[in-house]
């Protein structure tokens, strides 16, 4: 595999057009479940069984468990260096673009700028009925209520179902079209839209890498694959880019 790092490697830097697609196999490395993994299941539950619309109008106080679980597990996880090598990339490359399925917040906390949640995020609350939107970090109530008019708030993030915000969808399309260089880094590539993101990055012209633990069912389509921990592969990558 050291020769296909090397070759990835002398693709990246200077101002090519990079964009990188990440999922939960980025944070593994920082001790956060990943969706499908082993550890991807909660007393029983699996993650895409209450990430649901459905499953919050049934069961809201369920629900906001799982989430207010989930986010007090991730305010104790630190960013790992599969994330410290994406910021690091970004401030080598000024055509750099990241885009992420998770909704941990460690992107941000590594120090990425250029990013998008394509997810929505665990520290985003919004009402399930006016428009009160905040960003918190704060333990929150079994049953968080909207300070102006006192309905349900949710979890500000994109459930199975529901359509991503259409800018974002947008923004993804528009710079995986112009990408010269396309990286799926930690997803099982099973969750649409994000999963369709490396064919379109191909019918472009970018060469197409991913690095994951795993083959997945985009490795095909996919120039160079780089299976290993990201949180040891990315850091190779990242050192000494060409400038
Ligand atoms: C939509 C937020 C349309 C919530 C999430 C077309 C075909 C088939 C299905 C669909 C389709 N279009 C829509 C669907 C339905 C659905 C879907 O894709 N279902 C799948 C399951 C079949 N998609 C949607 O509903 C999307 N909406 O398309 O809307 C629409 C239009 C108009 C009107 C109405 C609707 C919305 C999808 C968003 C769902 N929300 N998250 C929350 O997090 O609570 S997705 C969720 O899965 C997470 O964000 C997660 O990131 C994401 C993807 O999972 P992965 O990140 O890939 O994680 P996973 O555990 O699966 O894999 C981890 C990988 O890492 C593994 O391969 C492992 O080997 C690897 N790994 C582990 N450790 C490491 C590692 N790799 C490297 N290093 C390591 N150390
Ligand atoms: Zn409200």
């Amino acid at each position: 595999m050291l020769g296909e790092l090397e070759m990835v490697k002398a693709m990246l830097g200077g101002d090519r057009r990079v964009v990188v697609l990440t999922g939960a196999g980025v944070s593994a490395e920082s001790g956060v479940p990943t969706f499908r993994g082993r550890d991807g299941l909660w007393k029983r539950h699996r993650a895409e069984d209450l990430a649901r619309p459905d499953a919050f109008a049934a069961h809201p106080e369920l629900v906001w468990e799982f989430y207010n679980w989930r986010r007090g597990l991730v305010r104790d996880c630190e960013p790992n260096p599969a994330h410290l090598a994406l910021a690091a990339m970004e401030r080598q490359m000024p055509n750099f673009l990241l885009i992420t399925q998770n909704v941990d917040g460690l992107h941000a906390r590594a120090g990425s700028l250029r990013m998008v949640e394509m997810h929505g995020s665990l520290w985003q609350v919004r009402c399930t009925v006016c428009t009160h939107a905040r960003e918190d970090f704060t333990d929150l109530p079994d049953l968080p209520e909207c300070p102006v008019c006192g309905h349900l708030l949710r979890p500000g993030v994109v459930w199975f179902g529901e359509p991503l915000t259409p800018g974002v969808l947008r923004l993804a399309i528009e710079q995986i079209g112009k990408a010269d260089v396309f990286l799926s880094v930690g997803t099982s590539s099973l969750v649409q839209p994000a999963a369709s993101f490396c064919q379109l990055a191909k019918d472009h012209g970018a060469v197409t890498v991913e690095i994951n633990r795993e083959p997945t069912p985009n490795t095909g389509l996919m120039d160079f694959a780089l299976h290993g921990p990201a949180g040891e592969i990315l850091p190779e990558l990242a050192a000494g880019l060409a400038e």
